[in-house]
């Protein structure tokens, strides 16, 4: 058996019953194969593969807080940090009914080759709970966000471990925890990054992954001599991702005529209303439903009674920007033959591995979430260099280093892809350019 095999199986048998970790760490080593087989001796002496798959520490907890009623409510509370070969773990919280240590271990695992790629110094961890904060009050979540940091804060610090925000985690809840971080310990420092801007925060943090996914994409599509602008474009989710991935879509001169939430998704023919969406989803924080009946243009499909998604929807470039496995063979091979011509994850993991197959065998420009997203945690990391020199830089400062960076980082998967003989495979190049640099360091750093 060879030693990528090898370590997979021991991967299955060690961690049962964690499907969405196993998917993300098959997809990394089926990646990456030439470039462990070009040095296997070494690695298989050295248990590298072994140490990666590993977390360096793993973090799990009760949350015990007060509801409305006066009830006693307890969540799970965990936080992976998974490797911290090239800086401190960095990635974010999520608050969703469906967290389970699966999921924030793939997401810790996926963070990993996420931040190498940006190119700056951030190690991958994630975190999070079960907690749902729909329909909570703001007490409620803020006595939830308070309870859970009463156990995280001695386990992270702006040195060490530096959450953010993910799924049902923004700068309200953010705030929340850095106030409590901030009481428990009585240091202000950069330890939460997505901080509101009187206190820390960078610009552009909450524009810079759907930002920073339009930068790569229009990167992507213009070295294969394709303008993005008079596109038309489906995006799914409705959240921090997906509006300003909508947002700067239409600064590009796209036209985005979807989103979406768990309930259901609207189809804009007119283009959707960012500034209308926005003030539904940030500051009402109502469904979509509510969006559609403000705007003549739109039509709610309802996902229980239609069973239909924004995949169905003729368009040329599908950006996922909710959740993990949505958008499966069967949107796959109805957005080709749709003719759709690009595919960018706004999500992590937002494509299935047979989806994903199957968009590389038609031939549809396809970038993975680690790369197409890498724009909010690396925006992150300029959050923690400003704290770290006590500055704030100007919103036009950070974006440009953001659309640098992205554009970066398109560079290097596209070369890694050339240089393993898979010209276009940016799932491969991705990873191969991901892992190198882990692997360097990790050996260079001994047996830890
Ligand atoms: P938000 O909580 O702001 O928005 C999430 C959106 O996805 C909502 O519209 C939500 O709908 C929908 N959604 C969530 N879970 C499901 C589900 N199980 N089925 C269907 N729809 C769902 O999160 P973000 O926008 O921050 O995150 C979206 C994705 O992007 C995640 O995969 C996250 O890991 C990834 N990501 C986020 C980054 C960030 O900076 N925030 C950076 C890089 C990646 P509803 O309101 O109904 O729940
Ligand atoms: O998945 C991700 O990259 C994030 N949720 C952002 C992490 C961060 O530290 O900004």
């Amino acid at each position: 058996m060879s030693y990528i095999e090898e370590v997979y199986q021991r991967v299955l048998t060690q961690n049962p019953s964690q499907p969405e970790f196993h998917q993300a760490v098959k997809e990394v080593f089926d990646s990456i194969r030439p470039v462990v087989e070009e040095n296997e001796t070494e690695y298989r002496r050295n248990a590298l593969l072994e140490r990666l798959v590993s977390p360096e520490r793993q973090i799990i907890f009760r949350v015990p807080w007060i509801d409305d009623r006066g009830q006693v409510q307890v969540n799970n509370g965990m936080r992976v940090q998974f490797n911290s070969a090239i800086g401190p773990y960095k990635g974010g919280l999520r608050l969703h009914p469906s967290v389970t240590p699966s999921v924030i271990k793939f997401l810790g695992f996926e963070q990993i080759f996420k931040n190498a790629l940006t190119g700056l110094p951030i190690g991958g961890g994630k975190g999070g709970s079960d907690f749902d904060p729909k329909g909570k009050s703001d007490r409620e979540i803020m006595a939830f966000c308070q309870a859970f940091m009463q156990e995280l804060y001695r386990h992270i610090g702006a040195e060490t471990d530096v959450p953010a925000g993910d799924i049902g985690t923004g700068a309200r809840e953010i705030g929340y925890l850095y106030g409590e971080y901030k009481k428990l310990t009585g240091r202000f420092e950069g330890v939460l990054t997505g901080k509101g801007k009187t206190f820390g925060g960078s610009k552009v943090r909450s524009e810079a992954t759907g930002y920073g996914l339009l930068y790569i994409t229009q990167e992507m599509l213009k070295s294969n001599g394709i303008d993005i602008s008079g596109k038309t474009v489906s995006v799914s989710g409705s959240g921090n991702v997906a509006i300003y991935a909508i947002e700067k879509a239409e600064q590009l001169g796209a036209r985005v005529v979807t989103a979406s939430d768990s309930n259901g998704w609207i189809y804009d023919s007119e283009g959707i209303d960012v500034e209308l969406l926005k003030d539904v989803k940030e500051r009402r924080r109502q469904r979509l439903t509510e969006y559609a009946s403000l705007r003549p243009s739109a039509v709610y499909h309802d996902k229980k009674t239609e069973g239909t998604t924004p995949w169905s929807v003729k368009t040329d470039i599908a950006l996922p920007c909710a959740t993990q496995n949505e958008l499966t063979l069967d949107d796959a091979r109805t957005l080709v033959a749709n003719g759709v011509i690009a595919v960018c994850e706004g999500a992590n993991m937002p494509v299935t591995r047979e989806a994903t197959e199957y968009l590389k065998e038609k031939k549809v420009y396809f970038i993975p979430g680690k790369a197409a997203n890498a724009g909010g945690v690396a925006t992150s990391a300029l959050e923690m260099s400003q704290n770290s020199e006590r500055l704030y830089w100007s919103f036009d400062e950070v974006d440009s280093r953001l659309r640098d960076i992205m554009t970066r980082i398109f560079r290097k998967i596209d070369k890694a892809a050339r240089d393993y003989g898979m010209p276009g495979d940016y799932v491969a190049g991705a990873n191969i350019a991901a892992f190198k640099k882990v692997a360097e360091a990790m050996e260079m750093q001994g047996v830890v």
